[in-house]
């Protein structure tokens, strides 16, 4: 099978290229979606994962990772500091422990213990961010009921990232190798200013991504609290198991995420961002957001390309289509 790897936002260019060098030289989609996601987690610039991602309320920089491979070997750190490549450690937690999640303190020590290095994560930027979020906002975190009920359609080149200047949001990373196994993985800062402790969609399985070996993989990005309501990554595959193509199983998730945002609570904040991306087994891809200013990088065919992904939330949106 022709290897292809499929991930999220414009950091996802970089990773892909990692990546597809793995899967080109034979290697296992496991090793590429964990080699290629440390890109973001080690570059500075991507304010949204690993060293230099953006802190929570307390100023704390608390990192969600998580990985999964075809034979459904699961490992996911939780809330993890000083570490700059969480999803490296849950790849360890996969390997080498009967555990699928270690968490905070815990997950930190298990980390150390296995030769990883501490480290300062904050950089200039992310402390400058820190410092003028608290003068501005300090005190409402990210409290998200606080809008009325209404659908937004407005437009947003951001694409509803936790930062405004386009480097935002976690990575998720899809790809399929040359044996036509899947794998995904799912690393991120989370909410940029979350309360302490807080916990997305990224490190849960099921909600930051999934794989079905026999079917297909996915993976998600935006607000995790609307992704984990749904199961995000979970009911992708699944649709693709009830024969969707992974683009229709992406759009018909986003579907259901946008249902249950409404249903849950009406005073919410409406005007999130969730995309998905998705593999299936034959090598098909599709990737669908709630709104405009998802975009997904692509590596496919010796071409590695950035694209706006199709969304639901559109001037012709009616509530009543779900
Ligand atoms: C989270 N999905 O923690 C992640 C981060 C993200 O916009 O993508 N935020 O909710």
């Amino acid at each position: 099978m022709e290897p292809l790897v499929i991930s999220t936002w414009k950091h996802g260019i970089a990773a892909n290229k990692k990546a597809y060098e793995i899967l080109k030289d034979g290697g296992n989609s496991l090793d590429a979606v964990e080699q290629g996601v440390r890109v973001a987690e080690d570059d500075p610039t991507v304010l949204s994962v690993g060293y230099g991602g953006l802190p929570d309320a307390e100023g704390r920089v608390t990192l969600d990772a998580a990985i999964m491979d075809w034979k459904a070997r699961i490992g996911s750190v939780v809330c993890i500091e000083h570490i700059k490549n969480p999803i490296s450690v849950a790849r360890l937690i996969l390997e080498s422990t009967e555990h699928v999640s270690l968490a905070g303190e815990g997950a930190y020590t298990f980390a150390i213990k296995n030769g990883f290095q501490p480290d300062i994560l904050h950089t200039e930027t992310s402390i400058q961010k820190f410092n003028e979020w608290k003068v501005g906002n300090y005190g409402k975190s990210q409290e998200f009921h606080t809008d009325d009920y209404k659908v937004v359609t407005h437009k947003s080149k951001s694409g509803m990232g936790i930062n405004d200047d386009g480097n935002h949001d976690t990575i998720g990373m899809v790809a399929i190798d040359k044996d036509g196994h899947l794998s995904a993985s799912c690393t991120t800062s989370g909410t940029a200013w979350k309360l302490h402790g807080r916990v997305g969609d990224s490190p849960i399985i099921g909600a930051g991504l999934y794989v079905d070996g026999e079917v297909g993989a996915a993976a998600s990005t935006g607000r995790g609290e609307e992704c984990v309501r749904a199961c995000g990554s979970f009911l992708t595959v699944e649709f693709m198991r009830q024969g969707l193509s992974p683009q229709e199983a992406c759009e018909l998730a986003v579907k259901r995420v946008i249902k249950l945002n409404l249903l849950s609570s009406k005073n919410r904040d409406h005007h999130y961002q969730v995309g998905f991306i998705a593999i299936n087994a034959k090598g098909e891809y599709g990737a669908a957001s709630v709104r405009e200013g998802f975009e997904y990088a692509i590596y496919k065919d010796d071409k590695n390309t950035l694209n706006p992904s199709k969304y639901i939330i559109d001037e012709q949106f009616e509530i009543e289509d779900l």
